[in-house]
């Protein structure tokens, strides 16, 4: 496959507005003929080329009724005579059982499903399978009727009855031009929950949740999702439903987390399934976020699409944004600002940083489902917050409005979304779209200067070259700031340069260097900097530890106050890293262990916020402001650190953990939840001291949901108690039917801070529960193993690269897409210290050796290596 480049972008030269697909569905295979009304641009002697995959078989292609001449590339149709358009049929045959990359038409279960986005399409009929081509479909569905009761496409059933032995037949049309990505089709043996939701205009619209009909129980929470999504769209955005009907189907096999489909979401059951007994606190979150996200689409990706590929951060980036600012309505909106930076400072500032690092709109690619990527999507999401920022949330509410006025039905670019910001707000947005365009984690370095009674904060900035990006520009950013008097309390000194606004100082960050005066700062006022994380920058201040213990206790911004504690904690772990490489003593100096005791003596602070202040940085993030990598050590440090709180701490957090224990039986409400969150981690912390076992043991035989069960599972499974064994079987015992908990006893495993974990991550990996051919199996062990178990992956001996290696070429003959996506751990291996380095590069090209690497995986492998 060669490479694609965003400036080589022509408008399509085949147009179709219509077509009608005929789907005949059987055990052994799927007939499909496709009927398209086209039009083409350009030279009108050329032959059509339309994309075909290359699980396609042609089986006849018709030009307005009459056999056309045609030929099959590796990947493209060519038919002869098309003119200046008319009516294609296409007949094609495809084999959906055996279809293992779940792109396309395939069989999960017993279930037909489709999964288009990106380029599926074309693994269904030849088309121009790009989103830039939006047509109107209609849909003939004929399947077994006992086998696949349920028929499903996208938009409004039409039609269905009976067609003798034992077939049936539906019909469904949608009357929104869409692009391929957005085509689906379900049939299957399924049940469904239903509900319904009036829209502010007054139109009453079905909603079902299809599943499994032994899943239906599980189906609550999402359906509850959808309606509150449904509802704060209309009172965000002024955003309504546009269709009569609204179908969600839940589907065990699927490479995403779910699928925005018009009128047809196809949800992965980890993101629509939730019960107490089968769903942590988290998955509930994450099922409300992603059934926002995928209803959130039906504005923002469907009645306006991306024009290319390369403008993917358009829909996902904008509605990832939007996802976010809905969980944050739904719940705690200063613990929803946290997870998401956690989200970015783990996995996407590494792959910024790395050998992977691309634009939030990649100016080339040779496989798009390469470019699903974090960077696309948080960092696309930080983009927009930032622009937010910059100009209000009334003028990005007009410029949302402006955008849906002149452009819905379209297919378009990141600058019209910024076009249409910039003429709504009136503000110069040209400097801003680097972030568009310029890849990397800028490092901002702030620093203040007392003269007289003004102080003058300067910010500088710089961002590292990323591969293909040597020299970087300054970025536009909002640096939201406060102050805070000694007594505690807010201050507003009058800024240059600088506007207050209700939640700190706004600041604009344009230039590689920029000073702002304060006038009039009282002696001893500490700066809160870069408050809500304002721009996704790495900080570096001058902010002492005193001022950082000060914040800690004072700052009212929910951010900085734990980005305090969060500098001191890692201060603390990669002092005791430092040591433990150079073979010194620790430090004496343990400056987050002694902050945390005001924050055990502040009882009026929010049980889930001080679990989220006890939470020290993962090692992930912590590795990547080490120099050279040195997993082992950073492991044992930050162990030290924990272990050093816990003994510390115990009886305050004894007492505590106590105090929360729930008096009455489980509840799904904002303080139970906040109860259980502190409650699991302060477990996690007494495990640690004598007498944990039995902690654990009794927390897990009386746990009657799954967050404290699991929690308890993994404490467990980090230990090396007698009840390590029976408590582990227990618990497979009783997911072994329940395929998403099964996933959890996987996880739990491969995340286990054992030092054997490796070899038992081996030894999973034949168990007969574990599968290859299931994403959510597969990235239960392994993602959990090489992306959250850092000192794991990196055990001395190899053996984790070799083992990720061997699986990526495993899977690779399954399902590329996904194989593709195990990739990027190997490739972090510039910063990681000399041995291990070795061995990584050795397993890279161990994977480069395969002669029949898919296109998937040599991209990012071949990456990785430079
Ligand atoms: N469009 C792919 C899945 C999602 O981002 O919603
Ligand atoms: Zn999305």
């Amino acid at each position: 496959k060669v490479e694609i480049f965003l400036a080589d972008y022509e408008p399509p030269k085949t147009v179709v507005t219509d077509i009608r697909l005929v789907f005949c569905l059987f055990d052994t295979h799927a007939d499909i003929t496709a009927t398209s009304t086209f039009t083409r641009n350009g030279d009108l002697a050329a032959p059509m080329v339309l994309d075909a995959g290359d699980m396609l078989e042609i089986v006849s292609v018709k030009l307005d009724g009459v056999a056309a001449r045609h030929s099959r590339g590796k990947r493209t149709l060519t038919v002869e005579g098309a003119g200046a358009g008319g009516t294609l049929e296409i007949v094609t045959r495809i084999k959906p059982q055996d279809n293992t990359k779940l792109e396309g038409l395939y069989r999960s279960g017993g279930m037909f499903c489709t999964q288009c986005e990106a380029e599926g399409f074309r693994q269904i009929t030849a088309f121009p399978d790009r989103p830039d081509v939006m047509a109107r479909y209609a849909v003939r569905i004929e399947a077994d009727k006992a086998s696949c009761p349920v028929l499903l496409s996208n938009g409004n059933p039409v039609a269905s009855g009976g067609l003798g032995e034992g077939r049936h037949f539906a019909e469904w049309e949608d009357p929104f031009p869409k692009p391929s990505y957005l085509f689906a089709l379900v049939a299957g043996d399924l049940g469904h929950i239903t509900d319904h939701f009036t829209t502010a205009s007054g139109r009453r619209v079905t909603l079902n949740i299809y599943a499994d009909p032994r899943d239906l129980d599980k189906c609550d929470h999402a359906m509850e999702s959808l309606k509150r999504s449904m509802r704060w769209d209309e009172e965000v955005y002024g955003l309504e439903y546009d269709l009569d009907l609204f179908n969600i189907v839940a589907v065990g096999d699927f490479n995403m987390g779910a699928m925005e489909n018009k009128g047809l979401n196809v949800f992965n059951t980890k993101c629509v399934l939730a019960s107490p007994e089968t769903a942590t606190d988290r998955d509930y979150d994450s099922v409300e976020g992603i059934i926002g996200h995928e209803y959130f689409h039906n504005w923002t990706g469907n009645r306006v699409t991306c024009r290319d590929w390369f403008q993917l951060s358009l829909k996902e980036g904008l509605t990832v944004f939007r996802d976010q600012e809905f969980s944050a309505d739904m719940g705690s909106r200063a613990v929803k600002r946290l997870d998401d930076v956690r989200i970015l400072r783990s996995h996407q500032f590494p792959e910024d940083g790395g050998p992977l690092a691309h634009p939030v709109r990649p100016d080339r690619y040779v496989e798009i489902n390469n470019f699903y990527t974090v960077t696309v999507y948080n960092k696309g999401a930080e983009v927009i917050r930032m622009m937010h920022r910059l100009i209000g949330a009334e003028a990005f509410r007009k410029g949302m409005d402006l955008y849906f006025a002149r452009h819905d039905g379209q297919a378009v670019t990141c600058d019209d979304f910024a076009a249409a910001m910039a003429d709504a707000s009136g503000k110069d947005l040209s400097q801003f779209k680097r972030w568009y365009s310029q890849a990397g984690t800028p490092v901002l370095s702030v620093s203040r200067a007392r003269t007289g009674n003004d102080v003058i904060v300067t910010i500088e900035q710089e961002t590292a070259p990323t591969p293909g990006q040597p020299v970087k520009e300054p970025f536009h950013m909002p640096f939201l700031m406060g102050w805070v008097a000694t007594d505690g309390q807010a201050i507003t000194p009058v800024v240059t340069g600088g506007d207050w606004r209700e939640d700190g100082c706004l600041l604009e960050v344009r230039e590689g260097r920029q000073s702002f005066t304060f006038k009039d700062v009282p002696e001893g006022a500490v700066p809160s900097l870069l408050r809500g994380f304002s721009a996704p920058v790495r900080l570096k201040s001058d902010l002492t530890r005193e001022d950082l213990a000060f914040l800690l206790r004072y700052d009212s911004d929910p951010f900085a106050r734990w980005e305090a504690a969060q500098t001191l904690a890692r201060d603390q772990v990669l002092g005791v890293t430092a040591a433990l490489i150079e073979g010194r003593n620790a430090p004496a100096d343990t400056p987050f262990s002694d902050a945390v005791e005001s924050l055990f003596a502040d009882k009026a602070l929010d049980p889930a916020f001080l679990a989220e202040l006890l939470t020290l940085p993962g090692e992930v993030e912590l590795g990547q402001m080490m120099e050279v990598l040195e997993p082992g050590h950073l492991h044992e440090a930050r162990e030290a650190t924990l272990n050093d709180l816990a003994t510390r701490y115990e009886a305050e957090m004894r007492a505590r953990y106590d105090s929360l224990r729930p008096k009455g039986g489980y509840k799904q409400d904002g303080a139970a939840r906040a109860a259980r969150r502190l409650a699991n981690l302060l477990l996690q912390f007494l495990a640690r001291r004598p007498g944990g076992d039995a902690l654990v043991k009794a927390h897990y035989e009386a746990a009657d949901n799954m967050t404290d069960r699991i929690a308890a599972l993994s404490a467990v499974s980090d230990s090396d108690f007698a009840c390590r064994g029976a408590i582990l079987a227990d618990f497979y015992e009783r997911s072994k039917d329940e395929p998403l908990v099964l996933d959890k006893w996987f996880a739990v495993q491969a995340t286990s801070r054992r030092g054997d974990t490796v070899q038992k991550v081996r030894e999973l990996s034949r168990h007969p529960a574990f599968t290859l051919k299931n994403p959510n199996r597969l990235r239960s062990l392994v993602s959990s193993f090489t992306m959250l178990n850092q000192a794991g992956f990196h055990d001395p001996s190899g053996q984790g690269y070799r083992f990720l290696a061997e699986t990526i070429l495993a899977v690779d003959k399954i399902n590329p897409l996904i194989a593709a996506r195990l990739v990027a751990p190997l490739g972090r291996w510039a910063r990681v210290e000399p041995a291990r380095q070795a061995m990584m590069l050795d397993s890279l090209r161990f994977i480069l050796d395969e002669p029949k690497l898919s296109d998937d995986v040599r991209e990012l492998a071949a990456k990785s290596l430079k």
